[in-house]
């Protein structure tokens, strides 16, 4: 099967490229000259992934310069992972048409250019060799070799690192840099603009090499692991020219490049990003945008950064104060201040007024950055690097203008701002643990009404402040242009057609039905139509603005909604394989004859790790990433779904902001899934919180290791009335050891289980995890955070104690 898959695979990389040009194997002393001209001369590697051979320098191709490098093979976008270089500059060597790459008699590769004069030629590069092993090839993991061994372009990387490929020498100095040369890896560990310092890789340990099954292995740390651990792909990490080290996977279908590791999370923490004097303002998870402050403006060269529209005359006579919230620069009061330009003046003032005072004597003082609350602190800047948006920052930066200038400040009463990152929570208290007396339930439930109540006074009221900020925000940034910003609006006419009137019906959740349709640029979507959904048309807009912010590799993309009249449906991306529970629980129990096309396939374990793993770290992200706490509430197989490769995607977060008010009090009762939901919240009654869903998550595990509904098993089985999932799979573990009884019993049948022991520790530490989740007292369950590094085997499982509570459903 795989071979097949393999053969095919090269079949198709192969085509296209034999019928472009001469292709070699090898390059040696009786190729004669290869010079740039050859155009379609080629150097492939045997299986024929990599090419080498001369590409123009500038994308248009004119200009005549021309580099030496290494490709993927028919990869969809910029695929180049190395190129000839002076290694202590990293600059690339560029030679014109006329050119020429020889190998001569003593087995010395040298590309010379053509001179001024006929004769002279001028050395761009060159390799030595002993005279019989003088031959130039490419190797299956993209090195080029040359004199036997001797030399290999692996040993001198430029952006990339391809698996099996180690990080050069000792790893020492700088090992990677950016095709751009802005920034640089170095000491294989630490990531930097100029000098400054702006990320280290986890857990400050150097990198050694990448695996071909995407693992980053660090020296002295646990290893960093792709989001598609394990497939069979072709991978590169690449300090790409925006400053962030990514891992990419080449998708084998559409021959693209898929993200499935990056380094910096927050774009904006990134030193020069934007250029001097701009402040940069994250936008969603993985894009930004540069914005200049008040009083400055963007010179003709769109690219460079910001400048003072008129200066002021230093002495203090003729300048003013401009507050912006949340601005800080130069790494500000977020981290200890890297500053190797001298930029900033740390002092410990009085108040604010002093600070102030401080920096308007001095002439060179441009701003000045001031920290409020207990850790008061105040920074006189003499030049504005690295200005950013961050409520992180919990400062505000004083910007010196002349007093004339008449400038809107964009950069205040920006609360608003971080509710469009990410939602906000909805503080509940959490009453007394035991003691469930009528009257002390009856208190809960007042103070839940009491405190709904003035959460709906007080969020409406708020909402009334920043709704309208938010839309001149809004325009101000160009966020409701721009495809990472605000979803895009449809009308019902638009649906109706894209769904052909609604007729293709392929599910039916919690909050409505979801239809199948196709958008008229002809891209595959789900469309929701909600019901019970409470609030106005803008109330609607504004949450559904918020979930579309969410981004994260395993979570449904919300593309847009529709609100007419009091139709309210969602759009999102069409997840082609449908819902994990089809996988796990064969056909299901409510199959309609409709999907019998054939039996879904038996997910093998390793599928089944990755899809555990990729929704552990989409609820972490709803959990912890979001500047705000999101809770999913309805974890369970249904809202799992799965893309062409099974890679995981979470649907249905968010969308409990869009019940109404009414329906959120009894939220208990409507909410979570029998089966998925945790004791405290059936038994108690207690308000909802992260280990909830935790809890919910741990139960999908086991039925995800074991192939089995954890309340329709227990009919079927055992029959005792105590019967209790996770008490059975707890004995299991810790005390029968025997946790391949646990496993999917068709994987065992199918012989799919290598009872190896890589594959028994994945079980086992999927099982363990589970327990954890599992546990009968919230406070004892991780957060998800820790959960998904459990998965990863990042930190080691303790033994839990044995979950007990069974509980009762009554519906
Ligand atoms: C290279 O191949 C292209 C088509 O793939 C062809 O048009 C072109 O003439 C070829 N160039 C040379 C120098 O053979
Ligand atoms: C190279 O240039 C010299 C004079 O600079 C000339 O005598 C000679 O013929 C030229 N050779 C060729 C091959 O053009
Ligand atoms: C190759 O050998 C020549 C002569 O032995 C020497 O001048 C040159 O520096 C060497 N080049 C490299 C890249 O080692
Ligand atoms: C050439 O190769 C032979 C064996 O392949 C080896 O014994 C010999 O030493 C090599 N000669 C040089 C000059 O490297
Ligand atoms: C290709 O060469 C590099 C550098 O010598 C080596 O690390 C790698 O293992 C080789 N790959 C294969 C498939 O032989
Ligand atoms: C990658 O690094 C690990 C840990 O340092 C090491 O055990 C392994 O041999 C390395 N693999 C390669 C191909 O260099
Ligand atoms: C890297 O270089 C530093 C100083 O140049 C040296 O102290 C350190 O031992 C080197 N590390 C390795 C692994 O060689
Ligand atoms: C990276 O790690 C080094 C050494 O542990 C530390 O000095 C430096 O401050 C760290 N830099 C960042 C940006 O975290
Ligand atoms: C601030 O926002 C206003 C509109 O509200 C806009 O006209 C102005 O250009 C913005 N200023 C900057 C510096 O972006
Ligand atoms: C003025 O500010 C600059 C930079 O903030 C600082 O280096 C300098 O020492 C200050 N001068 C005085 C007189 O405080
Ligand atoms: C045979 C094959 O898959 N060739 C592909 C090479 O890449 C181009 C564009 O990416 C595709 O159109 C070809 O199908």
């Amino acid at each position: 099967m795989a071979m097949a898959a393999a053969s095919v695979l090269v079949l198709v990389v192969l085509l296209p490229a034999l019928a472009a040009g001469q292709q070699m194997e090898s390059f040696s002393a009786n190729d004669g000259a290869w010079r740039p001209s050859d155009s379609n001369r080629t150097l492939v590697s045997k299986k024929g992934d990599f090419a080498a051979g001369f590409v123009p320098s500038s994308s248009q191709g004119q200009g005549g310069k021309f580099r030496f490098a290494v490709w993927v093979v028919n990869s969809s976008d910029d695929s180049t992972v190395w190129y000839a270089h002076d290694p202590p500059s990293y600059a690339a060597v560029e030679g014109d048409e006329r050119s020429v790459l020889s190998i001569d008699a003593a087995g010395r590769l040298s590309w010379t250019g053509a001179g001024g004069g006929n004769s002279s030629t001028t050395p761009l590069w060159s390799l030595n060799s002993s005279a019989n092993a003088s031959v130039l090839s490419l190797n299956d993991s993209g090195s080029l070799l040359y004199g036997g061994g001797g030399w290999s372009s692996f040993a001198q990387p430029t952006d990339t690192l391809m698996a099996l490929q180690a990080m050069p020498g000792n790893g020492n100095g700088t090992t990677l840099t950016s095709r751009n040369g802005r920034f640089k890896l170095v000491n294989s560990m630490t990531l930097q603009h100029g000098e400054s310092m702006y990320a280290n890789m986890t857990g400050a340990a150097p990198l050694r090499n990448l695996t071909a099954d995407g693992t980053l292995q660090l020296n002295g740390a646990n290893p960093l692991i792709a989001s598609d651990k394990g497939a069979l792909r072709l991978r590169r990490l690449r300090l790409d020219d925006d400053g962030n080290l990514r891992l990419y996977s080449l998708q084998p279908r559409t021959r693209q490049w898929r993200v499935v590791w990056q380094l910096v999370q927050e774009l904006c923490t990134i030193r020069g990003v934007c250029g001097d004097g701009a402040i940069c303002v994250p936008q969603g998870a993985d894009s930004k945008t540069c914005v200049c402050p008040p009083g400055y403006h963007r010179p003709q060269a769109a690219e460079g950064g910001c400048v003072p529209k008129r200066s002021y005359s230093g002495k203090g006579d003729d300048d003013k104060f401009v507050r912006m919230d949340f601005v800080a620069f130069s790494g500000g009061a977020l981290t200890s201040v890297s500053d190797p330009g001298g930029y900033v003046t740390n002092l410990t003032p009085q108040n604010l007024g002093d600070c102030e005072t401080r920096c308007r004597r001095n002439s060179s003082c441009v701003a000045f950055g001031y920290k409020f609350g207990g850790d008061r602190a105040c920074l006189l800047y003499s030049r504005l690097v690295d200005g950013y948006w961050s409520p992180a920052t919990e400062a505000s930066t004083y910007l010196r203008v002349v007093a004339s200038d008449r400038d809107s400040n964009n950069f205040t009463g920006m609360t608003s701002m971080i509710d469009t990152v990410c939602p906000v929570r909805l503080a509940l208290p959490v009453p007394p643990k035991q003691g469930r007396t009528a009257i002390r339930n009856i208190a809960i439930i007042t103070a839940l009404f009491a405190v709904e109540l003035l959460a709906g006074v007080l969020s409406f009221w708020a909402f009334l402040r920043k709704y309208s900020q938010y839309r001149e925000m809004a325009r101000t940034l160009g966020l409701e242009y721009l495809p990472a910003g605000g979803p895009r609006r449809f009308s019902h006419a638009e649906l109706k057609a894209a769904t052909k009137d609604f007729s293709d019906l392929v599910g039916r959740g919690a909050y409505g039905k979801v239809y199948r349709g196709e958008l008229p640029d002809r891209r595959a979507v789900a469309v929701k139509q909600l019901h019970g959904v409470g609030g106005g048309e803008a109330e609607f807009w504004a949450e559904v603005t918020i979930i579309a912010r969410m981004h994260h590799l395993n979570l449904v993309r919300m593309w847009g909604f529709c609100a007419d009249k009091d139709q309210r449906m969602l759009v999102y991306e069409y997840v082609p394989n449908g819902s994990l529970d089809k996988y796990l629980f064969g056909g299901g129990e409510e199959a309609d004859s409709s999907s019998s096309r054939g039996k879904p396939p038996l997910l093998d374990l390793h599928t089944r790790y990755r899809i555990a793993l990729g929704v552990a770290r989409a609820i972490a992200y709803l959990h912890e990433e979001c500047l705000e706490w999101v809770l999913h509430c309805d974890i369970k197989p249904e809202n799992i779904l799965l893309e062409d490769d099974f890679c995981p995607k979470v649907s249905d977060f968010g969308l409990s902001k869009l019940t109404s008010k009414k329906e959120k009090v009894t939220m208990s009762r409507i909410r979570g899934t029998r089966g998925y939901m945790a004791p405290e919240w059936v038994i108690h009654r207690e308000p909802i919180t992260a280990k909830a869903d935790v809890y919910s998550f741990g139960m999908v595990l086991l039925e995800i290791v074991s192939g089995r509904r954890n309340y329709g098993f227990r009919q079927d089985s055992v029959g005792s009335e105590d019967w209790y999932f996770p008490k059975w799979a707890f004995e299991k573990v810790y005390v029968e050891r025997r946790i391949e009884d646990i496993i999917d019993p068709r994987i065992v049948q199918a012989e799919a289980y290598d009872d190896d022991a890589a594959s028994s520790a994945t079980v086992e530490r999927m099982v363990k995890t589970a327990m954890w989740c599992l546990q009968d007292r919230a406070d004892m369950r991780p957060s998800m955070g820790k959960v998904a590094k459990m998965l990863e085997g990042t930190v080691e499982i303790t033994d839990p104690v044995k979950p007990t509570i069974f509980c009762v459903q009554d519906d």
